[in-house]
């Protein structure tokens, strides 16, 4: 992916995700005004609207043939994989947006006909800037990060959220216990995108989750491709891009440790 093409979209890619982010940091200064969506943990600020709006500016402005899939619907209503695809989450991690104003990201995907080529996580707050491009491998703050290495569940710290707990339709709770317990800890930090981000760096072993939407996923699975981590769904299936999935994100032979214990 050494092309012209998207030397000069990862280009524009990062200079819109540092202007984006200032934009976030300066609304510190400001009262955020927050509505709830689905319910009333499900919410979303005026940013969210704000900076996926700036996003769909520039890109129409620059790339008027590529298609923008973002959370908050202000881009197109993508139903074809076919071209190059932006999936954006202005703010992956609005709760942690509105309540600590740090652990929340910048998350950008871009697909070529189905096919992850560029993927940028900003933690706006930390300055952590993940990116990665198809081939050419895995960056944190421009530093190449290395090809993950496995290790046993005893000895991993895995991300997961409390939304397992109990009786859940989507996932037997007991499985996810038998992880937990065998695991040396775990972490949620809020944000999926930072939680991917945190597996292709090594930060954390894996991460586990039970529904997220494409613009949670889509730039982090582009990060871990290229450090050799694995993404897919909690029973194991190939991902698929523009719909909701489970996730069970890691470092390679730990997946199917995970697994084992998902299927039983
Ligand atoms: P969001 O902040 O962009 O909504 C923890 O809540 C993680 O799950 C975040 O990455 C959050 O993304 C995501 N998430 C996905 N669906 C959600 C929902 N309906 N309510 C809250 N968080 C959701
Ligand atoms: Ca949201
Ligand atoms: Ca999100
Ligand atoms: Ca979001």
């Amino acid at each position: 992916m050494k092309n012209e093409k998207w030397i000069t979209i990862e280009q524009a890619a990062k200079k819109w995700v540092l202007e984006a982010a200032k934009l976030l940091k300066d609304s510190f200064e400001n009262t955020l005004t927050i509505t709830y969506k689905s319910h009333i943990a499900d919410l979303v600020t005026d940013m969210d609207k704000k900076v996926e709006q700036f996003f769909i500016q520039k890109i129409q402005e620059s790339f008027p043939d590529h298609k923008v899939l973002g959370e908050e619907g202000y881009g197109d209503d993508v139903q074809s994989k076919s071209g190059v695809i932006w999936i954006i989450d202005p703010i992956d991690g609005t709760t942690n947006f509105v309540h600590q104003q740090s652990n929340f990201a910048i998350s950008i995907g871009i697909y070529e006909d189905g096919v992850g080529i560029l993927g940028i996580i900003f933690d706006v707050a930390s300055g952590d800037f993940f990116f990665a491009k198809k081939g050419e491998g895995a960056f944190l703050n421009d530093v190449k990060l290395p090809m993950l290495e496995n290790v046993a569940l005893s000895e991993a710290v895995i991300g997961v959220n409390a939304t397992w707990v109990g009786p859940n339709r989507r996932i037997n709770h007991e499985n996810v216990q038998s992880i937990v317990r065998k695991s040396r800890g775990t972490r949620s930090y809020g944000s999926a995108a930072i939680e991917l981000a945190y597996v292709a760096s090594g930060k954390i072993d894996a991460y586990l989750t039970m529904r997220l939407s494409p613009w949670d996923f889509a730039a982090g699975i582009i990060l871990l491709n290229e450090v050799g981590g694995i993404a897919t769904n909690a029973d194991g299936k190939p991902i698929r891009l523009l719909e909701q999935n489970s996730i069970l994100a890691s470092k390679p032979g730990l997946h199917g440790e995970m697994l084992d214990h998902l299927l039983k």
